[in-house]
């Protein structure tokens, strides 16, 4: 009996050192990272304050990734702290980093009702007025980035659960039409960049998903530049299932917009348990991620923007502080480790 025991856990030891080592090998042996692997970019949101201290970060960074969404420092907040007086000093530092390494620059984001300074809050002006600011900070931000910058999110999260128009300060100030006027004046500062609209549940809600994609048919068949969708994908391993994600994408790309997976974390405690860390755990954690690379593969080529993970190590992950919750959503562990769905990864693209 005892002896049985022994034979099967060596024999688990072996089979466990050598997967180990296969996948070791992936980063130990070659210098070819996540995106060498992928017909289309694969990217990070990148925090400066860990670019700038960190190591480790910074070279997985480097190694891994093609395309670079600044997680904060393109927020409104960051980039226009006083009227018209912009502070570029942290997002062109970072900008020129990743484009001396041919990195892609994503813009995110320019119209949002979060993470706005408190001038915008308080300005006290007519409907015209307020649209005078909007194009201001839309178009002086796309102009100074103006062949750095590839694509931006023109304006994120304009949407309720319910499919209704989230009631912000740029509905309340401008009107409805906000939306319509943000992306003409980003087209207008820069006909090359690529424009996007950005919002989170949209892989999940077709009530959400139904009323954007009307809003923004809309916008195009009335002639404004709309060239894509950023699904966030701030998913967990409880929902949403892999069927109602590829029915998500099969819904847009009919539509004609490019499909940014644009903010990708999975959750594996959506519910703030105590939780058990096991194996069955992560490798749960790394088969939804399969699976959605996986439908996402599908997507014909003109249609993939690419896939955007929100951040590297767990560590950082905004989940942990803004819901303060013990979680794991991302491709490498603490302590800077790839975890199994950063394996998974290599299997399916
Ligand atoms: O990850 C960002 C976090 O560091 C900020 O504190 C937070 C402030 O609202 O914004 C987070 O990023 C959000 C993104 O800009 C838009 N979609 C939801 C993201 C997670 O909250």
């Amino acid at each position: 009996m005892l002896k049985t025991k022994f034979t099967i856990n060596l024999t688990f030891l072996v089979i466990l050192i050598s997967g180990c080592q296969r996948e070791e090998n992936y980063i130990t042996n070659s210098s070819i990272g996540l995106f060498s692997y992928s017909s289309y970019p694969i990217g990070t949101a990148i925090d400066i304050n860990e670019l700038e201290s960190n190591a480790i970060y910074k070279s997985i960074s480097l190694k891994e990734f093609n395309s670079i969404t600044p997680e904060n420092i393109f927020k409104a907040e960051a980039l226009q702290p006083k009227p018209l007086t912009f502070n570029w000093t942290e997002a062109d530092s970072l900008v020129s980093f990743f484009l001396t390494y041919n990195k892609r620059i994503h813009g995110h984001t320019l119209i949002w009702h979060n993470q706005l300074p408190q001038w915008i809050i308080d300005y006290q002006g007519s409907p015209y007025e307020w649209e005078q600011l909007m194009k201001v900070h839309i178009q002086t931000i796309v102009k100074h980035f103006k062949n750095k910058v590839t694509a931006w999110d023109v304006v994120n999260e304009a949407f309720n659960e319910d499919g209704t128009l989230r009631n912000t300060i740029w509905k309340q100030k401008i009107g409805v039409g906000y939306i319509e006027k943000a992306f003409l004046f980003a087209n207008e500062a820069n006909p090359n960049a690529l424009l996007f609209y950005n919002d989170y549940n949209l892989e999940s809600n077709p009530i959400k998903r139904n009323s954007v994609l009307s809003l923004l048919k809309n916008l195009r068949n009335r002639g404004v530049k709309v060239d894509g969708i950023g699904v966030q994908m701030h998913v967990s391993t409880y929902y949403p299932e892999p069927t109602q994600i590829a029915i998500a994408f099969q819904e847009i790309i009919a539509d004609k917009f490019k499909i940014h997976l644009s903010e990708l974390d999975i959750s594996v405690n959506p519910l703030g348990k105590n939780i058990i860390l096991s194996e069955s755990l992560f490798n749960e954690q790394a088969n939804l991620l399969g699976s959605i690379v996986l439908n996402y593969n599908q997507i014909p080529k003109q249609y993939q923007y690419g896939i955007t993970f929100w951040g590297i190590s767990d560590k950082n992950s905004w989940i942990r502080s803004f819901y303060n919750r013990e979680d794991y959503p991302l491709l490498y562990d603490d302590n800077y480790m790839p975890k199994p769905c950063y394996y998974k990864i290599f299997k399916v693209l």
